[in-house]
């Protein structure tokens, strides 16, 4: 699609969505003849939601799901566990594990027939108290010794029941950090937070690239990733990774795509670069993802957008992120980081943001929910993949 066509089709999109909303409230309930995201995609992309299973799926009963549960079901053919497979989760104590949230996640997407994306295994927040506790006294062997069992383990554990891996999340600085830079100008890896990429800090990329041959190992069918935020168009942050995922290829690591999580805010301008930058990993050889798309809007103190065409707004963020990814046959998944208010991280981090999810807090879809089923429905006449198999 050219420029043109595809800011033309945008906008008709866009249209259609804001007459969706007031024209067909049937819509707004899903039964099973409604179309829906997951039915609209194309059949080389999963459509996904987090979801925490610890919180949002324990208990489900297949006979009686919770309305969350249901929508969830429906809409969606992935699932990203929002923290359950998170160290502090799953590794609580040194070699003792527990799976019993992340189970619930893929229980949950078996029986019905979803997919499971895996998140993560390497990141600098969300280690366990015995992690923060040992780490500054490890040798890198023993860090790696830690990382490779945990790996092994949690990897091993789900083996053959997750398509995509977060293998390093968040590795490198912000540009805004006040210590970004190396003495060669350079952005750093996180070697002062991550506390494996501490006690590796004399060689990180060596511990990345070994924590990506682990995984491997212990499920060659997950495609592993590299995955962080303000990382979705061409930047200082993004050139960083694309000479990292050239320098691991090199060295025959197997790594396997490049997630930009896609957490944006209508404070800030819409990254055009986006499409040409998944393209430049693309042509390495990576798959692509969004992996945790969310746009937060400026809101009142009962969470509703303070400028009434911010809701509009919303929807086209949420639309050109789509749209590059359709646009790139290699992007394989487009995940939403909570599909409902309720349950969206932003609120509480944020003061005065939120309204960042496509549905509102009572299940509302919202003019960015029919912004993405259209879109997927206009890329794949047919229900057909993006480009025929094999081409
Ligand atoms: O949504 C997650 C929230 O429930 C946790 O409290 C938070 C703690 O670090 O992590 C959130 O998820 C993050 C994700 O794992 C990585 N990218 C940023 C996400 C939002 O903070």
């Amino acid at each position: 699609m050219t420029m043109q066509r595809r800011i033309a089709v945008l906008a008709a999109v866009t249209a259609l969505s804001a007459t969706l909303v007031t024209a067909a409230p049937a819509l707004a309930t899903p039964g099973m003849s409604s179309p829906t995201l997951r039915k609209e995609a194309p059949i080389d992309l999963h459509i996904g939601s987090a979801s925490w299973g610890a919180r949002d799926l324990t208990p489900y009963d297949p006979k009686n799901p919770t309305q969350y549960q249901q929508i969830l079901s429906t809409q969606f053919n992935s699932i990203t566990p929002e923290n359950d497979m998170k160290w502090d989760a799953t590794e609580p104590a040194p070699g003792v594990f527990d799976f019993t949230g992340a189970d619930a996640v893929v229980r949950f997407a078996e029986a019905n027939h979803m997919a499971v994306r895996g998140h993560n295994l390497l990141w600098h927040n969300q280690n366990p108290q015995w992690v923060m506790d040992a780490y500054k006294s490890w040798t890198c062997d023993q860090a790696k010794a830690v990382l490779k069992d945990h790996i092994t383990t949690v990897v091993g554990h789900f083996k053959g029941k997750i398509y995509q891996w977060d293998v390093a999340n968040e590795i490198f600085h912000d540009t805004w950090d006040p210590n970004a830079y190396d003495a060669n100008g350079q952005l750093r890896l996180r070697t002062d937070q991550n506390p494996f990429l501490y006690a590796c800090s004399s060689d990180p990329v060596g511990l990345l690239e070994d924590a990506f041959r682990w995984a491997h190992a212990a499920d060659p069918n997950a495609v592993l990733f590299m995955n962080d935020y303000a990382v979705e168009g061409i930047n200082t942050k993004t050139d960083a990774y694309y000479a990292l995922a050239q320098k691991m290829l090199a060295d025959g690591v197997p790594l396997g795509g490049f997630g930009a999580q896609g957490h944006l805010d209508l404070d800030y301008g819409f990254d055009n670069s986006l499409q040409a930058n998944f393209e430049r990993f693309a042509k390495l050889g990576l798959q692509v993802a969004i992996t945790e798309a969310d746009v937060r809007v400026r809101v009142d103190a009962n969470g509703q957008p303070i400028n009434p065409a911010d809701v509009q707004r919303q929807a086209d963020y949420y639309g050109r992120m789509l749209q590059a990814c359709l646009n790139v046959p290699q992007c394989t998944s487009f995940t939403v980081w909570q599909y409902t208010d309720s349950k969206s991280w932003v609120p509480g981090v944020f003061p005065g943001k939120g309204y960042a999810t496509p549905y509102t807090a009572d299940y509302t879809p919202k003019p960015a929910y029919y912004t993405l089923r259209n879109l997927l429905a206009e890329a794949t006449p047919g229900r057909s993949p993006r480009v025929p198999m094999g081409s």
